[in-house]
């Protein structure tokens, strides 16, 4: 006989310092990529979190299939004016002073992840795809 589970688990004790997971909506920059350093890659929009984050706090990386991931440079598009990344507000990502994505970069599909330091540790706590068009 199947029995029937209502309602959900908590995960996790309270104070439980595990994930806590958010989520991000990459847009391509219409920016074209270049072999320069510094390009202007994405917009990375926090499009569901429960709290909100100080950028000191926060490190946004990409990698290619099978490469290193690289920390990107962001700034803040701060809506509200509280100088940190709250839901439905974006960071504008752009390459370190490092030639990393270029034309051979467009069509491919680049893993981002962003992580939230905790107690001087960085944990993912969410991740997308870019996928370049230019
Ligand atoms: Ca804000
Ligand atoms: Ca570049």
């Amino acid at each position: 006989m199947a029995v029937m589970i209502a309602g959900t688990a908590a995960c996790g004790a309270p104070g439980d310092p595990g994930p806590q997971k958010v989520e991000i909506a990459v847009g391509d920059a219409p920016e074209a990529l270049t072999n320069m350093a510094s390009d202007k890659l994405f917009t990375l929009t926090l499009s569901k979190a429960s709290k909100t984050y100080a950028l000191i706090d926060l490190s946004i990386d990409a990698s290619l299939p099978g490469q290193t991931a690289y920390a990107l440079e962001f700034k803040l598009n701060d809506t509200n004016g509280d100088g940190l990344l709250g839901q439905g507000e974006s960071l504008g990502c752009t390459e370190p002073p490092k030639d990393l994505f270029n034309a051979t970069t467009v069509g491919k599909a680049v893993s981002v992840n962003i992580a939230e330091q905790r107690a001087g540790t960085f944990y993912r706590v969410g991740s997308a795809t870019w996928t370049p068009a230019n």
